[in-house]
């Protein structure tokens, strides 16, 4: 069943030994939102499967107690945190078990004794109106944490509702944390050498298509796809297509700029038409989307290039021209 936020605290503290479970590969919001509950509530963080680079770096900086892939057997009652499917629990068998969650998926909510549902940015902007009902306190540990959780969930705000500011708002003034204090802890975040070898080969394998003043960058990575597609937005590209394939498993990230969106662009629904074409599953954002299907990356790619060449072409006329790595040059001395 459905419930608010207090009735859900409430239910939480009849509870002595809950375990707040984060999804695999934990990111800030997922943690953040554990430890906020576990700070107030009581009870133990545990990690499905590890966690991402950030919310390492927050763990470590706050020494938040952590236990990776804890026994739900252990604990008198689990608290799925941040968490929409099963797959995101890498299947882990859950007997009793309530849910805090803001993705439109709610599939665990199914089995669950009770959940907290809303569509909020951030998990950690729910957990904040639990504290507040019950009148806890925000200490500066919380306060980073959630913070970051709500920066790194929005994409540093470029998801961000008018709501998301106010309970930044609101948590800077409870906690005291400066906003400058959580930018340095995530400057801080040493960025794994996989991670940065695959941006680099994104970028020397980029093959570029024009349409007037609007750039498509395509290129392909072993993995890291997501990221080397946000890298080609940040140094010039408007659209930007990055592969990956495993075998027959194509996977495609997709990023566009707010100009090429409001041109027309939008990637949800061209991942979601091109994945209809193969077998698999395809859709997001507008300006961020991706595609995992079955068949031949280079053919899935030309797909994704071709239809947006043709939205720009419809949208601000003109043909398109061919852009190789040499014309790089040309362009610069124009
Ligand atoms: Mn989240």
């Amino acid at each position: 069943m459905e419930v608010d936020e207090a009735e859900f605290f409430n239910r939480l503290l009849d509870y002595r030994n809950i375990l707040y479970l984060c999804h695999r590969n934990a990111d800030p919001d997922a943690v953040s939102s554990a430890f906020a509950l576990s700070e107030s509530i009581g009870g133990t963080i545990g990690l499905v499967d590890g966690c991402n680079r950030v919310a390492a770096v927050l763990i470590e900086r706050l020494g938040i107690e952590v236990v990776d892939k804890p026994n739900p057997a252990d604990y008198s009652f689990v608290v799925v945190v941040d968490t929409s499917t099963k797959a995101q629990l890498n299947d882990l068998e859950l007997t009793r078990y309530c849910v805090i969650d803001h993705h439109t998926t709610t599939a665990l909510t199914e089995n669950a004794e009770f959940y907290l549902h809303r569509n909020s940015t951030s998990t950690v902007e729910i957990v904040y109106d639990i504290l507040k009902a019950m009148g806890a306190p925000i200490n500066r540990r919380v306060g980073i944490g959630m913070l970051t959780g709500i920066v790194t969930d929005t994409g540093h705000f470029k998801h961000a509702s008018a709501d998301t500011f106010r309970t930044v708002s609101k948590i800077i003034g409870d906690s005291g944390v400066e906003y400058g204090e959580v930018l340095d802890l995530m400057a801080g975040t040493p960025q794994d050498i996989s991670m940065r070898i695959a941006i680099l080969k994104a970028a020397s394998r980029v093959e570029l298509d024009r349409v007037q003043d609007m750039l498509i960058a395509s290129s392909h990575v072993s993995s890291f796809g997501g990221s080397a597609s946000s890298m080609l937005i940040s140094i010039g590209a408007d659209i930007a297509f990055v592969g990956t394939a495993k075998g027959e498993n194509v996977r495609i990230s997709a990023r566009a700029k707010r100009d090429a969106v409001s041109a027309g662009v939008n990637l949800g629904q061209l991942m979601e038409d091109v994945s209809n074409e193969y077998s698999g599953t395809g859709g997001g954002h507008s300006g961020a989307a991706g595609i995992d299907v079955i068949g031949d990356m280079k053919e899935v790619l030309d797909k994704c290039r071709e239809r947006t060449k043709k939205i720009l072409e419809a949208s601000l006329g003109e043909t398109s021209k061919e852009t190789s790595f040499d014309d790089i040059k040309e362009f610069e001395n124009e």
